[in-house]
């Protein structure tokens, strides 16, 4: 008997999609809100559609390298996929690295780009990644104000125009050290007035960009991360020719297969330092900053795409006699989808409004400190939400879901590269601790919590007593650091790190929740932040004492 069974499919992303429709009613202006959504919505219905079906039909496309033309000549050329050009096209027609910097719409700029970046991101094949590394490469030039490489990048950075638009690169990783950059041995040395890299680069993605930044230790620098310094380099001269660069290989990852990342070989790459000699690591902050934010949205569109098709499909399949959005478990299974979702949503997007009010100027200090914690929480919290929700959702199909030619796993498989690039969980958590320093950021953090909490519906009284008790009892932790060995307190940074970052994001749909109460009369919100706050915030109770997870862990 024929496998037969009805795809799921998809409806507009952006009609189809309550909470995003709902949270700009909420926070962004209605002028501005008249003005971005045909944008949205014509967003929503690219991306159920020609790019869905142009993603499933070049599932299998990837990038290749030739090493050598026919003559014997070493050119290094990696041709990419149709699909992958098309994707280019599209995002910078849409403006979707332009829109923060030509901003239109004030602090709500990047509400709008990060909108349509949302919906394109999970019929994109992962060209998120360039525009990501393009938007933090063009944060990076803006922060340090180096004027002649702000005239020759920037217009093309932010270009709307596919034939000069150019995308970057960040090229960090080393073998030595993808987590402790400080280790990174390429040096940079001064050749007749001119500074060359020499060194390799291990794991570069989007290898065919036009520049990138990249970190390199000058001649007679110190160790570590202040030794090095930051390098603006073009990847291909006039003629076309790689500017001492050779690509080795292309690697062969679990997923993200149409991106080209490639190891890379400097051998003499003519490079211009962005701000000093030293301090590299401090220097290219500003792109982490970005492309962390991206990893955040990348993995809330995974999610969202998750839940349409589960939903979708629920509707469609029959088993015991009936379809499975009749099935009391299944439901149950759907709603913990939904409200996973929706509070790495809120989450992300409240990181977003405070970028945008910083790069508007209108930022207050306990703003910027917010911002800055929030940064490593979001990636690291959405993430790993993005890797479990993606399996469920898989699981939700049945054997279907495990089946490549359904388009499923490798929602999977990209989602797995969302905890691990742009710093794993566990650096991102001593992040955390290094933005929090003295404590001012946490501060800033409980009290930004609270001001979300005050009044409001009976129901919610009970999800709000968890997120406050989980955050005062984070607070507590942290203030206990000093009497804490340094172990013990290393070895809690990550569940401190989710307790906040739950404890935020359930405050955040309490308050999404009242709004909805008010506005709507719709109780889906109180039913989100309810089944949360049930499930419970905090974390830190269950961290072993580090000589027993030692115990544990190496029996
Ligand atoms: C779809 C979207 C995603 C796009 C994907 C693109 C794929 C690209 C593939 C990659 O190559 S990903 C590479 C990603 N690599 C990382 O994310 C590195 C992970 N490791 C860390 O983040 C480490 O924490 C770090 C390298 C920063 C530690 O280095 P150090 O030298 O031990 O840092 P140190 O000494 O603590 O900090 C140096 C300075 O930088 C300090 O400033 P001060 O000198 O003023 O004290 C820090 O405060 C500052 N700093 C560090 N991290 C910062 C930061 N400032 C702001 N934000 C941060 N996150």
């Amino acid at each position: 008997m024929p496998f037969i069974q009805e795809s799921p499919r998809l409806e507009n992303q952006f009609d189809s999609d309550a909470l995003l429709r709902e949270y700009l009613e909420r926070v962004v202006p209605e002028d501005v809100r008249r003005e971005i959504e045909p944008e949205l919505r014509g967003m929503g219905d690219l991306a159920a559609g020609p790019l869905f079906e142009l993603a499933q039909r070049s599932r299998k496309d990837e990038p290749q390298l030739t090493h050598f033309d026919p003559w014997g000549r070493r050119i290094d050329d990696i041709r990419v996929p149709d699909a992958w050009k098309q994707l280019a096209a599209i995002a910078c027609r849409q403006g979707i690295v332009a829109i923060p910097y030509e901003r239109r719409h004030g602090p709500f700029s990047r509400i709008h780009q990060v909108a349509l970046a949302y919906l394109f991101a999970p019929s994109s094949s992962i060209y998120s990644c360039p525009l990501a590394m393009s938007d933090g490469a063009a944060k990076t030039l803006q922060t340090h104000g180096n004027t002649s490489l702000l005239e020759r990048a920037m217009p093309r950075l932010t270009s709307r125009d596919p034939a000069r638009a150019w995308t970057s690169g960040q090229w960090m990783t080393e073998s030595t050290g993808g987590s402790d950059v400080g280790l990174t041995r390429t040096v940079a040395r001064l050749e007749n007035g001119e500074w060359r890299l020499y060194g390799d680069k291990w794991f570069t993605s989007a290898a065919t960009s036009e520049m990138t930044l990249t970190l390199a230790r000058p001649e007679g620098n110190g160790p570590g991360g202040k030794g090095l310094a930051l390098f603006y380099l073009e990847l291909r001269d006039v003629d076309g020719r790689l500017n001492g660069i050779r690509i080795q290989r292309l690697k062969d990852k679990l997923g993200t297969r149409m991106l080209p990342t490639a190891e890379l070989e400097l051998d003499g790459a003519r490079a211009i330092p962005v701000a000093g000699l030293s301090d590299g690591v401090k220097s290219i902050a500003p792109m982490l900053q970005i492309t962390r934010t991206w990893n955040a949205i990348c993995s809330i569109g995974s999610m969202r795409r998750g839940v349409a098709l589960a939903r979708d499909y629920a509707k469609r399949r029959v088993q015991f006699g009936a379809s499975l959005d009749r099935k009391p478990l299944h439901i149950e299974t759907l709603a913990e989808l939904e409200a996973q979702f929706e509070a790495a949503f809120l989450l992300t997007f409240r990181t977003i409004e405070l970028l945008g009010r910083e790069e508007a100027g209108m930022a207050t200090d306990s703003e910027r400190m917010l911002a800055r914690l929030l940064q490593p929480i979001v990636k690291l919290l959405t993430a790993k939400q993005a890797v479990a929700h993606a399996s469920e959702v898989l699981e939700s199909f049945g054997g279907a879901g495990y089946v490549e030619d359904t388009g499923l796993p490798v929602v999977l498989r990209d989602a797995q590269v969302l905890p691990i690039w742009e710093g794993t969980t566990n650096v991102l958590s001593l992040d955390v601790l290094r933005a929090i320093g003295k404590g001012e950021a946490l501060q800033a953090l409980i009290a930004d919590l609270e001001s979300r909490l005050r009044g409001g519906d009976p129901a919610l009284q009970g999800p709000r007593s968890v997120a406050l008790d989980a955050a005062h009892q984070a607070g507590q932790w942290f203030r206990g650091a000093s009497t804490r060995d340094p172990g013990e307190q290393e070895s809690a940074a990550r569940a401190f790190a989710m307790t906040l970052g739950r404890a935020f994001s359930l405050a955040l749909v309490i308050e999404h929740a009242q709004w909805l109460l008010e506005r709507h009369k719709n109780r889906r919100g109180v039913a989100v932040a309810r089944r949360l706050a049930a499930a419970g915030v905090n974390s830190l109770a269950a961290v072993s004492p580090l000589e027993e997870a030692r115990a544990i862990a190496f029996p």
